[in-house]
């Protein structure tokens, strides 16, 4: 499936508690995100599969893809348009060899390391980060800046997205830096206005 790394929208369950999942996701694509990742760190998988056929329902025909995190059995499951998995997930080739060419595989980089040994030949793209700090992943790698960023986007052959801390502000900086897109949560998953919230990144 065609993708478009321009502004991916990560999901949190409780940041969009009160808006609602469904809802944040249809608001923020109408607001322009071009991409979307189902990820809950608590939820079951049954519930994760069940979270990710509706959230397919909200984005059918908007040609806007629905990854999963992490979890290669609820992306094969809820038949979802791509995986992304962290440096200790799923391996790569595995999870590429389950769900097929046609499905969209990303891994997460924080170091030149990560990078040199990431199988290219699998990937789709690369997601690179954390820039700054964030309250949005617990235990998160130590934060690159800018500078690291710049660097590793340099250094890398795939399509690559930005994340972690970013808002708003930053987008010009990040496409400076030479990577395809920012990827956020509290950007906008708890935004009382998610299509706004979305909206304004795409200005
Ligand atoms: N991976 C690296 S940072 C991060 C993830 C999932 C969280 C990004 O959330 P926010 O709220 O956009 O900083
Ligand atoms: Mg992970």
């Amino acid at each position: 499936m065609p993708f478009d790394l321009s502004l991916y929208l990560v999901t949190d369950a409780a940041l969009c508690r009160d808006y609602g999942l469904e809802r944040t996701v249809e608001a923020a694509v109408e607001g322009g995100v071009t991409m979307v990742q189902l990820r809950d760190k608590h939820a079951s998988d049954a519930e994760m599969i069940a979270q990710a056929k509706r959230l397919k329902t909200v984005l059918a025909g908007s040609g806007v893809p629905l990854m999963i995190n992490d979890r290669l059995t609820v992306a094969l499951e809820s038949q979802a348009d791509g995986l992304h998995v962290g440096q200790s997930d799923t391996a790569v080739q595995e999870a590429r060899a389950a769900m097929g060419q046609g499905a969209i595989i990303g891994l997460s980089i924080n170091t030149l390391e990560q990078l040199q040994t990431a199988p290219v030949e699998w990937l789709d793209y690369v997601g690179i980060g954390p820039v700054f700090a964030t309250a949005s992943k617990q235990d998160h790698a130590q934060p690159i800046g800018f500078d690291g960023l710049e660097a590793l986007v340099a250094a890398c052959q795939l399509p690559s997205v930005a994340i972690g801390g970013l808002k708003v502000a930053h987008a010009s900086t990040v496409q400076r830096a030479g990577a395809n897109g920012l990827a956020v949560i509290s950007a906008i998953c708890g935004q009382p206005d998610p299509y706004q919230a979305a909206r304004a990144f795409m200005r």
